[in-house]
């Protein structure tokens, strides 16, 4: 193969700017010169160029090939290989049958999942485009993973949720201004290593060093220790999973008690607070929400919950929720209680202070928006009007036509016949991976874009092996990040991967709508016509303003920012008569009519305080926490470098307290066996007082590789934690995913350990 000459190019990733070179067998890799503190997660990429988890050619399973795939799906080899002009036109053929006996409206092409950093080649946009050009629309799903919850209820009660988490407070203002950081959640570095279309600049451990020096108190309210790093220097204040609004009412209970609370501003900027006032006296369930009644529900001691009240009544304070917290049953209601003791503190909207969602979260937050336009890939008009709230797959799949609810509306799910896949891994990302697994069995047809061999790759009828950004130019952007990346190709494509757009483009010459898809560029010409609404904006405000082939060799550019302004929220402070929030009201609804309307009894009309349906029990006593990874990102280049270092025994790392452990039998780098009634993994078990007694972590991430076998639910031998999650969603209200927590049991692995076979790849028949 005709590698290029050894050179640095610039390149970008979700979890970094870097450059990078390639010679043919090695890859080495630098950080960015400007980043303050690169993220170790860039070293996945070093082996992954020619990894054997990579996929080399296009693949079909055979027993689709004789019409027999739907119910029999399973990870055993059953795949043959086919050339690309083979496999476009068999693929061309089902398209075409589909669309011709049911439409679009029997595709689903939600297709979740983050890609890469690059804004051409982001495999989501190119597939939603597809479909679009193809079918004139598809079955999608609306919101995130990420913040499901969030999403829907921010706009009831305070308006757009990006809007509130990015263009908020920023750490800057932190480093001047704040004097109490409350981070429900944490914000670890690891999680602020991240923003999605990439950052050039990782500025939080530097922000939380001055700030801290300065005299913030940053508060760790988390059942991790290391939710807040070192450099915090935070008092960590562990909490039981899932009762954070019991101490978010309990600090506004006393507030009000103590008369610490800001009237004015409640009667200014909110609506709603009195029907709310009755549920926080107890004047409506004869339950006060005081620190007594939070402290047997959270652990807290309640002299120490009162002692915070009365802290964050004094000086500058910040509320921060970050997205794990609504990353569970009922999780609207963490959500909207924050931004309810923000707004009794009175100090939404100040510098430094109030209340932000999900700062700390990731990479995009805390910082200034530029102020012109990044590229983006125009997606086309999908006429399809069904989706999914993005976390209901399994639930469509398997209950086609049936009703359900979301955000006041009534729907059905749709009746998929062809699943569509490109740049996500639900085997990854999505809970109990056992039902999942039902619900892949049940469409005609499952087509999978893919670069390595991940079991969402290994599940599918048609497999299409695609490029990794290395292998490929692009523009990397961020609607928070400064910097504009020429990313340029590193190294050729491995075997006969390609390019999604180039695979998109085939298909559509195939099915007669490629003038449609390609418009007539190819994919340099995209690059250049993307760039072009930048560099407009860039002109038409007098700065510097580079045509395409100047930025390409330069390799970057510096956009201008917004100044630093506190977004909707300062504006509203200053004048909400003219600055009204895009609620019903225009204020801040502590109280919403609109969702009371709904009559959802899983999100009352004010936040409230609901326990889980699924508490820890004797059988299943541990709290698990399925954070996100700090070796990589999601399942991305899992068998990478970095990640596989941190492995013990190949398996993924559980951490779980010496309490649990010692009455468990349970020592340092034991294999452990994870379970409840939804499945089972193995882990490699790591002692530490870092994890609050009652609860065990295990990140995500892990490729799951169930055990030959095993069948019909065998368990993961590699470290999935959503073997064990529930797939149920966070109310009727958002129908959010609920992957954050769970209940386990674990014990000590007694049988033979089997191997780890997740990044192997299928053997051709
Ligand atoms: N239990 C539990 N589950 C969770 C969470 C949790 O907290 N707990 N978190 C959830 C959250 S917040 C998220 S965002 C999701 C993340 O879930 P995903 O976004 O699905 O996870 P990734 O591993 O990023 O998947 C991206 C996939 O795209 C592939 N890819 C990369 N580049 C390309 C490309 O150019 N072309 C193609 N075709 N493919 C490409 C990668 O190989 C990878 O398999 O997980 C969710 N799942
Ligand atoms: N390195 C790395 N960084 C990432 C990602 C990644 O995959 N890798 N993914 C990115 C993405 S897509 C997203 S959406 C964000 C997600 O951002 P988050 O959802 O904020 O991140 P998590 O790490 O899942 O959770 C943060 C912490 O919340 C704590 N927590 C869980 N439940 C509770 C609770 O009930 N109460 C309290 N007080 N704390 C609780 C856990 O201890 C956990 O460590 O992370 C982003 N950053
Ligand atoms: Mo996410």
């Amino acid at each position: 193969m005709n590698e290029r000459p050894a050179t640095w190019s610039p390149h970008s990733a979700h979890w970094g700017a870097f450059s990078a070179r390639w010679d043919g067998t090695t890859l080495d890799v630098t950080p960015y010169e400007h980043d303050p503190a690169p993220s170790p997660i860039l070293e996945n990429f070093t082996n992954a160029l020619r990894h054997k988890a990579r996929i080399l050619r296009p693949m079909v399973r055979k027993t689709w090939l004789e019409g027999k795939a739907r119910g029999t799906r399973d990870f055993e080899p059953d795949f043959v290989e086919r050339s690309w002009d083979e496999v476009t036109s068999l693929l061309a053929a089902e398209l075409a049958r589909v669309r011709n006996e049911y439409g679009g409206g029997a595709v689903f092409g939600g297709s979740y999942g983050w890609s890469s950093a690059g804004r051409l080649h982001h495999a989501q946009s190119q597939v939603h485009r597809f479909l679009n050009m193809a079918f004139g629309g598809y079955v999608r799903s609306v919101n995130t993973y990420s913040a499901g919850a969030s999403a829907v209820i921010l706009p009831h009660v305070m308006g757009g949720y990006e809007n509130h988490s990015r263009r908020n407070v920023t750490w800057d203002q932190i480093v001047e201004h704040t004097d109490n950081v409350l981070a429900f959640g944490g914000m670890a570095l690891k999680n602020t290593a991240v923003a999605s279309g990439g950052l050039s600049r990782h500025i939080e451990r530097d922000a939380m060093t001055r700030a801290a020096r300065r005299g913030t108190k940053f508060f760790c309210i988390s059942p991790l220790r290391d939710d807040l790093p070192d450099e915090a220097n935070a008092t960590w204040l562990p909490i039981k999973v899932g009762t954070d609004v019991a101490l978010m009412l309990a600090l506004a209970h006393t507030l009000l008690f103590e008369d610490l609370w800001d009237k004015a501003f409640v009667a200014g900027y909110c609506e709603g607070f009195g029907p709310f006032q009755l549920y926080l006296l107890g004047r409506d369930d004869g339950t006060p929400k005081d620190a007594a009644w939070a402290a047997g529900i959270t652990g807290m001691s309640a002299a120490a919950i009162v002692d915070l009240a009365r802290r964050i009544a004094r000086g500058r304070t910040l509320i921060a929720v970050s997205h794990s917290l609504q990353r569970a049953q009922y999780g609207e209601q963490p959500v909207w209680m924050g931004a309810v003791l923000a707004a009794m503190l009175g100090q939404i909207g100040l510098p430094g202070g109030g209340y932000n969602y999900a700062l700390g979260s990731l990479g995009h937050t805390g910082r200034r928006v530029n102020a012109v336009p990044i590229p983006t890939l125009p997606q086309g008009k999908n006429e399809v009007r069904d989706f999914i709230p993005v976390a209901r797959i399994s639930d469509m799949l398997l209950n086609p036509g049936q009703p359900f609810d979301y955000n006041g509306q009534s729907l059905r799910y749709a009746d998929i016949k062809l699943v569509y896949w490109a740049g996500g891994n639900p085997f990854h990302h999505h809970q109990d991976i056992n039902r999942l697994r039902r619900a892949f069995n049940m469409p005609q047809t499952v087509v999978v874009h893919e670069s390595a061999w991940t079991p969402t790759a290994k599940f599918a009828d048609i497999v299409l092996p695609a490029t990794m950004t290395l292998e490929r130019d692009d523009i990397g952007a961020c609607a928070t990040d400064p910097r504009l990346i020429a990313m340029r190709k590193v190294a050729d494509p491995i075997g006969e991967a390609r390019d999604d757009f180039d695979i998109f483009a085939d298909l559509s010459r195939k099915l007669g709508v490629e003038e449609a898809f390609t418009e007539g560029r190819n994919s340099r010409q995209w690059l250049a016509h993307l760039y072009e609404p930048t560099r407009r904006a860039l002109a038409e405000g007098g700065w510097d303003a580079p045509d395409f082939e100047e930025f390409w060799q330069r390799g970057e550019l510096i956009l201008p920012s917004d100044p630093d302004d506190g977004g909707s929220l300062r504006a509203f402070r200053d004048d909400p008569d003219r600055n009204r929030l895009p609620t019903p009201s225009g204020r801040i609804e502590i109280y919403s009519k609109t969702i009371a309307t709904f009559g959802y009894s899983d999100c009352p009309p004010h936040p409230a305080f609901l326990p889980s349906t699924e508490p820890a029990s004797q059988r299943h006593p541990l709290t698990l926490i399925a954070n996100q990874p700090s070796t990589r990102l999601h399942s991305q280049l899992d068998f990478g470098a970095y990640s596989q270092s941190k492995k013990i025994r190949q398996r993924e790392a559980v951490r779980l307290n010496p309490v649990d452990a010692g009455r468990r039998g349970i020592k340092d780098g034991d294999i452990v066996r994870l379970f409840n009634d939804r499945g089972a993994c193995l882990a490699a078990a790591i002692v530490s007082d870092d994890v609050m007694a009652g609860v065990i972590q295990l990140s995500t991430g892990a490729w799951y590789d169930p055990e030959p076998g095993g069948e019909p639910e065998p368990m993961c031998v590699h470290g999935n934690p959503n073997m064990l999650t529930r797939d149920i969603g966070t109310s009727r209200l958002a129908q959010g995913c609920c992957g954050q927590v769970t209940v386990v049991e674990c014990e000590k692995f007694p049988g033979n350990l089997p191997p780890v076979r997740a990044f192997d790849p299928p053997i051709p028949l």
